[in-house]
């Protein structure tokens, strides 16, 4: 007993001193702890917190602070605070905040860096204020504003927040420029939030998600490096490249052909009727296609993939189609809330929870037509007919899939339904060849090609080891330049093919007698590719081939 209290006193000696000698050897850098006022006064309390002001105007942060509640509230307008990379760190504990302006106007914030609130930056009531440059990570919220007006949110990094800004009852705010990345939730959410300007953001792994909110400019964001395409009010319209889509009270458009993952939702729609989802890949996201109050809309021939919490969402949406998706691992598969909704011909694969039904919907196109594949399905398949009860299988299960007394499968399929394969998108590029006549004997190594793509598409986005010749001939992965050679303003992508191995590729297919009989020909050459998110990409050109008269060489290389 003794012995065991002796160890134990003679442990905490040595690290008491070990304690002290790290303290020795390296001073930890000072950080202040408590919450900091700036009272409406312009006195800083308490007095020997951290910033510093010379005129009650501008704040400037002098080491960092961690807090167990709030990190500065702000209680006078009118000022800065320049946190010059200074860090404010809590404890991520509900309802405390990093920055909290309440009732606050013409504060600017700038140059913070800011983890572990529960929300970073908060602004209730508040108007008129400029939050920018700083960094944000790891909080629950990033920025919040709450029934907050005209304020700026410009330049700021968000990232790893669960939501990175959040907006409620928020209207004429500008959100602009911000790097918004890898929240768990929404990058933005837009709830009840009208007339903002969000232009210019990027989301990295994050997008926009908007309730209840409309009038808002929404301009030149991207998501992973796509267009964020945001449309209000428009009809008729065909969105043919995209990071994410979100429709507000809009008619009749076509979602078609796109990679709509690593996002938030990949396809939102809001009072969106008459508008085809067809042939879009849509992985890895909160909610693969979500729909609130929107009709008559059709949803096929997607890949639905990996959705974190649901393939595809209806909110108070009537008289939609599903049909031919396959919808697997999420966790739930298709959630409906509406009625006459049909949904057939689906693959529903290992989804945690298959299908929700609130309200009733039509799960098979009847017989012998059939219903939807369920992974879960454990029927057997002896009989058939409309009423399963004739000798002889038929591919379709004798016993109906019951998802509630109202949402009932009456045909599930045995197999997975077969989805025909999308005929993949090919884009136009347009392919310049230098030289464009080709002198069999001339001794250059190269043949230099510039690649130009159609509007909405970038050549940085070319992956050049997938660029090949006539199906053949690989270009060069080096070197690669992207210029523009032909002066027409359009960006091209220079690469170059071994001239020797274009040479042998037209011998092999061209006439020679007839090239050595004409001395020259003019072929085209077909350049194919994909973007690096697998976009294929297709462009021709002419080129003369020219067979110089040299007597007794050429017999010897064409014999006839
Ligand atoms: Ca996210
Ligand atoms: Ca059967
Ligand atoms: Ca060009």
């Amino acid at each position: 007993m003794l012995r065991k209290t002796v160890s134990g006193i003679m442990l905490t000696l040595l690290f008491i001193s070990m304690l002290t000698l790290a303290f020795n050897i390296q001073p930890v850098k000072s950080t202040w702890t408590g919450t900091v006022y700036i009272r409406a006064d312009g006195s800083i309390d308490p007095p020997d917190a951290p910033i510093h002001t010379a005129d009650d105007i501008t704040y400037t942060l002098t080491g960092n602070i961690s807090s167990f509640k709030d990190g500065i509230v702000v209680e006078r307008d009118n000022i800065i605070v320049d946190g010059v990379g200074y860090t404010i760190n809590g404890t991520r504990e509900f309802p405390y905040v990093g920055i909290n302006l309440n009732g606050r106007t013409n504060i600017v914030i700038e140059n913070l860096r800011m983890s572990n609130y529960w929300c970073g930056i908060w602004l209730g009531d508040s108007s008129n204020n400029t939050i920018s440059r700083n960094n944000i990570t790891n909080n629950s919220y990033g920025i919040s504003l709450d029934s907050s007006l005209n304020n700026t949110i410009s330049r700021n990094n968000l990232e790893k927040n669960w939501a990175g800004i959040h907006l409620y009852d928020s209207s004429n705010n500008t959100i602009s420029k911000n790097n918004i990345a890898e929240s768990d939730y929404f990058g933005v959410y837009l709830g009840w939030s009208s007339k903002n300007n969000i232009v210019g953001n990027a989301f990295i792994r994050d997008g926009i998600f908007v309730r209840v909110s409309s009038h808002n400019l929404v301009e030149n964001n991207t998501v992973n490096g796509k267009p964020l395409v945001y449309l209000e009010n428009a009809e008729g319209y065909s969105v043919d490249y995209a990071g994410q889509v979100i429709l507000i009270n809009c008619i009749n458009i076509s979602v078609e052909n796109l990679n709509l993952s690593n996002t938030d939702v990949g396809i939102q729609l809001w009072n969106t009727s008459n508008t085809r989802i067809d042939i879009n890949n849509i992985e890895n996201n909160l909610v693969g296609i979500h729909l609130y109050s929107s009709s008559k809309n059709t949803i096929s021939r997607n890949n639905i993939t990996a959705n974190n919490d649901y393939g595809i969402w209806l909110g108070d949406s009537s008289n939609n189609t599903i049909s031919r998706n396959n919808i697997e691992n999420s966790y739930c598969g298709i959630y409906l809330h509406g009625s006459s909704n049909r949904v057939y011909h689906n693959n529903l694969i290992t989804n945690t929870y298959q299908a929700e039904s609130i309200g009733q919907n039509t799960w098979d196109n009847g017989y012998p037509s059939g219903g939807n594949y369920w992974s879960d399905y454990d029927g057997i398949d002896l009989f058939s007919g409309p009423y399963q009860n004739e000798t002889g299988s038929d591919g379709i299960g004798d016993t109906p899939y019951v998802i509630d007394e109202n949402n009932v499968d009456h045909y599930p399929l045995m197999n997975p339904y077969t989805i025909a394969p999308p005929v993949p998108l090919v884009i136009n590029a347009t392919v310049d060849m230098n030289p464009k006549a080709l002198n069999l004997r001339s001794r250059g190594k190269w043949i230099t090609s510039y690649i130009e793509l159609p509007e909405g598409y970038n050549v940085a986005d070319i992956n050049v080891s997938t660029i090949m010749l006539n199906d053949t001939i690989p270009a060069e992965l080096r070197p690669v330049a992207i210029g523009d050679y032909d002066n027409d303003s359009v960006p091209d992508l220079m690469v170059k093919f071994a001239r020797s191995a274009i040479i042998s590729c037209i011998l092999d297919n061209v006439n020679s007698t007839k090239l050595y009989l004409e001395r020259f020909m003019t072929i085209t050459l077909t350049l194919t590719g994909k973007l690096n998110d697998g976009t294929q990409f297709q462009g021709s050109t002419a080129v003369k081939i020219i067979m110089p008269m040299m007597r007794g060489v050429g017999r010897h290389i064409f014999p006839i």
